[in-house]
C-alpha cells in the first residue's frame, strides 16, 4: 500500500476509511519525525495536515516525491504554495462544509460582547445577582453596521445569519463582488462608519496586519473588532494598546498572532472575549471537514484528480 505522511493528527473516522488504502505514519508518533523521512520520505507522496501545523520546510525537503497534500482546513497560510507550484504538489482544502461554523461564532462573539454574556453569566453563578442585586445594562446587538472585511464563502454567510439582527452590512475586499451590501474600497473608511468591524479575509502576507492602529481608532470607542480569520490580520499590539487606552471599545477574538499563547494584557481585560481558535470545531463540522481531507486522498489515490484544490494548485487537475 502506499504511505501517507499525517502531520498534526486525524479522527478514528477519518483513520478507518484511509486504513486499507494508504500505509498510515503518524509524525506525532514518531520520535523523530525527520530521521524517519530520511530514511523514508523518497516512498511517501501524500501528506495529511491541517491549516496549523501546514507542512514545514524540513518535511518538504525530506519528501521529494511529494504529488499531494490534503488539508484539514480551509485556510493554507502555513502552507508554502509557490513552492507547491514548483514541485507540482497538489494542495487540497476544506472550503464550504464550514461556512456555518465559522459564521455562528462570529455571530456568538458578537452577541456576547454587545450583552456584555461573561460578565452577566458570571453574575447569576456567583450568586452576585442574590445578594448585589441586578446586573448593570449591556448594549443592543440589533440594528448595527457591520463591516465585514473580506466577503467570501464564509464572509458571505456571516451576512446571511446576521441578518435576524437587522443590521447594515458593508464590506471591503480587494475587488467588488456580486452581493447586495456597500461596496467600501478602503478599510479605515468602513472601520470609520461601522459599529462592527468582522476580519474573514484569509491569513498570509498580503493580508499582515491589514487591521491596523488607524483602523482601529476609526473604528472608535465605541466600536466592536470580531477576529475569525487569522491573527496576523490584526496587529496585535496595536489592540491591546487601543482597547487599553479606550480608542477600542470591545473586541471579540477566535485568532491570535502566536498561537496557542494569548497575551497576559488581553486575558486581563473584561471588554474581551477570547476563545481558543474554534470557528469550525463542532463534531458534526469536524467530521464534514475530515471527509473531505479523506475523500481529496483518496480521489488522488484513485485517479491523480481531487476535489477541492486551492485556487492556486486548481490548473495541476
Ligand atoms: P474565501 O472564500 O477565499 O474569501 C476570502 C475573502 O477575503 C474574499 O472575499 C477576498 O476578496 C478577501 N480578501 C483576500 N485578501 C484580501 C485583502 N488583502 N484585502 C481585503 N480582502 C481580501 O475564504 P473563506 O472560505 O471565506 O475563508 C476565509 C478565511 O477564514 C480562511 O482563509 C481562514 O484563514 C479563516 N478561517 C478561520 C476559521 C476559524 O476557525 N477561526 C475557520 C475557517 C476559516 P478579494 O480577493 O477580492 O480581496
Ligand atoms: C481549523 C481554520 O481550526 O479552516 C480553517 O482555516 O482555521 C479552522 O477550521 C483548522 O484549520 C484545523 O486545523
Amino acid at each position: 500500500m502506499p504511505d501517507l505522511f499525517v502531520i498534526g493528527g486525524i479522527t478514528e473516522e477519518m483513520r478507518s476509511r484511509l486504513a486499507g488504502k494508504f500505509t498510515i505514519h503518524m509524525a506525532e508518533d514518531m520520535d523523530d519525525p525527520e530521521a524517519w523521512l530520511d530514511a523514508n520520505g523518497a516512498g511517501v507522496a501524500h501528506v495529511a495536515t491541517n491549516g496549523h501545523d501546514g507542512v514545514k520546510p524540513a518535511y518538504m525537503e525530506r519528501l521529494p516525491n511529494l504529488r499531494m497534500i490534503s488539508c484539514y482546513g480551509v485556510g493554507y497560510d502555513a502552507i508554502d504554495t509557490g513552492l507547491c507550484n514548483d514541485r507540482g504538489i497538489i494542495l487540497t482544502h476544506t472550503p464550504n462544509v464550514l461556512n456555518a461554523e465559522v459564521a455562528s461564532t462570529a455571530l456568538m462573539l458578537m452577541l456576547m460582547c454587545y450583552r456584555n454574556a461573561l460578565a452577566d453569566e458570571a453574575h447569576a453563578r456567583s450568586g452576585a445577582w442574590e445578594r448585589d442585586g441586578n446586573a448593570p445594562l449591556s448594549r443592543s446587538a440589533d440594528n448595527r453596521t457591520v463591516g465585514i472585511l473580506g466577503m467570501g464563502r464564509i464572509g458571505h454567510e456571516i451576512a446571511r445569519k446576521l441578518s435576524v439582527l437587522d443590521p447594515t452590512i458593508l464590506y471591503h475586499t480587494r475587488s467588488p463582488k456580486d452581493v447586495p451590501f456597500e461596496y467600501v474600497n478602503n478599510l479605515k473608511d468602513m472601520a470609520a462608519k461601522a459599529d462592527v468591524l468582522i476580519c474573514i479575509t484569509p491569513g498570509g502576507a498580503a493580508t499582515n496586519k491589514l487591521v491596523n492602529a488607524e483602523v482601529l481608532e476609526a473604528l472608535g470607542p465605541e466600536g466592536l473588532l470580531i477576529n475569525v480569520s487569522r491573527g496576523s490580520v490584526v496587529d496585535e499590539a496595536a489592540l491591546i494598546e487601543a482597547l487599553q487606552s479606550g480608542k477600542l471599545g470591545m473586541a471579540g477574538l477566535d485568532v491570535f498572532e502566536a498561537e496557542p499563547h494569548i497575551p497576559d494584557a488581553l486575558k486581563a481585560m473584561s471588554n474581551v472575549v477570547l476563545l481558543p481558535h474554534v470557528g469550525s470545531a463542532t463534531v458534526e463540522t469536524r467530521a464534514a471537514m475530515g471527509a473531505l481531507v479523506v475523500d481529496n486522498l483518496l480521489t488522488h489515490l484513485a485517479d491523480g484528480t481531487v476535489i477541492s484544490p486551492v485556487p492556486e494548485c486548481a490548473h495541476m487537475v
